[in-house]
C-alpha cells in the first residue's frame, strides 16, 4: 500500500449501449444526447492499449454525477467528493448526483475505452475485489499486465453462466503491450502461471505477482505497442498520460 498521495490517471469510457437495468436506473435523469462515462482510475496509463473490459464491484453503489449538460460520470460518491476539490466539477466543492446505479446492474454495458485496440468497445464486468474506498471504484482491465485483471477475466469466462455474462465478453484478445527481460511480453499471464494462481481468490499469490509485475514492468519494461513503441516504460508512461489528457480522454486524479 502506498503512503502519501497517489497520482492516478482517470480515464473516460463513454457508454455506447446500456445494460437494461442500468438504463432503467438513469432513465429521465440524464438528458437525451448527453454522454455518460465510466471513469476508472489507473496507475498504468501506458498499458491502456490493452484494455479488454472494465470492472465494477457488483455490490457497490455508484452515482451518476453531472459535470456539464453534456457530460456525466459514473463513480463512487467518495470519488465525486474528492474530484469536487480538484477542479473536475464546475464549482469548487460542489458535486451534483442525478442518479444512482448498482454495479451489478451495469454489467454488460458497452463502453468505448480510449486507446484500446478493441475499437468496437469493451464490456462492464463484475469484479468482487474492487474496493469502494479506493480510486473511483471503477477499474479498467488490462489482463496482459495486471495479474488481478488476468485472473479475473479467466474466472469470468470459466463461470460465465454463474456471473450472468456472455462468455465472449470476457474473452477479448489479449495482445502484448510491454516486454520485460524476466517475464516476456505477457507479464500477467506469465506470472499467474508461474505462481500457480488458480482464481481471483488466491489473494496472497496475487499480491506477490502484482508486486513483481509492477517493479519489473516499470524499471525494465519496454513498450512493444503504440506511439512509444521501443521506449522504456518509465519514459512512455508520462507521455501516454499526457496524450490522454490532451485528447480530453483522461484527467489527473489524486487521493
Ligand atoms: B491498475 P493502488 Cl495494467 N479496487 O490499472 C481495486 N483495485 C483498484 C481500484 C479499486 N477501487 N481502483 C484502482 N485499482 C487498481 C491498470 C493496472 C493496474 C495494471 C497493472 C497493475 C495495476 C489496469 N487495471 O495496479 O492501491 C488499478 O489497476 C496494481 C497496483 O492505488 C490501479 O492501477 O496502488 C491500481 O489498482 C491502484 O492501486
Amino acid at each position: 500500500e502506498a503512503v502519501g498521495p497517489q497520482e492516478y490517471t482517470a480515464l473516460k469510457l463513454r457508454v455506447k449501449e446500456w445494460a437494461p437495468d442500468a438504463e432503467a436506473a438513469i432513465k429521465g435523469k440524464v438528458p437525451a444526447g448527453a454522454d455518460v462515462f465510466f471513469v476508472p482510475a489507473t496507475l498504468r496509463p501506458e498499458t491502456m492499449y490493452g484494455q479488454t473490459c472494465c470492472f465494477v464491484g457488483p455490490k457497490i453503489k455508484y452515482g451518476v454525477f453531472k459535470i456539464s449538460e453534456k457530460e456525466f460520470y459514473v463513480i463512487t460518491d467518495r470519488a465525486a467528493r474528492n474530484m469536487a476539490f480538484q477542479g473536475i466539477f464546475p464549482k469548487n466543492g460542489v458535486y451534483e448526483k442525478v442518479a444512482e446505479v448498482l454495479g451489478a446492474d451495469c454489467v454488460g454495458t458497452l463502453v468505448n475505452a480510449p486507446l484500446s485496440i478493441h475499437k468496437q468497445g469493451v464490456r462492464i464486468l463484475p469484479m468482487e475485489s474492487v474496493l469502494p474506498t479506493k480510486g473511483t471504484g471503477v477499474v479498467t482491465s488490462v489482463p496482459s499486465d495486471s495479474p488481478d485483471d488476468y485472473a479475473t477475466v479467466i474466472d469470468l469466462a470459466k463461470k460465465a453462466d454463474y456471473y450472468k455474462i456472455k462468455k465472449e465478453w470476457a474473452e477479448l484478445e489479449i495482445v502484448p503491450i510491454i516486454k520485460t527481460p524476466s517475464y516476456g511480453d505477457l507479464t500477467a499471464p506469465f506470472l499467474v502461471k508461474k505462481l500457480k494462481i488458480a482464481s481471483p481468490k488466491d489473494t496472497k499469490q496475487l499480491e506477490e505477482a502484482k508486486e513483481l509485475a509492477y517493479k519489473e514492468g516499470f524499471y525494465q519494461g519496454i513498450m512493444v505497442f503504440g506511439d512509444f513503441k521501443g521506449d522504456k516504460v518509465e519514459i512512455a508512461k508520462p507521455k501516454v498520460r499526457q496524450q490522454l489528457i490532451d485528447a480530453g480522454e483522461g484527467f489527473a486524479y489524486s487521493e
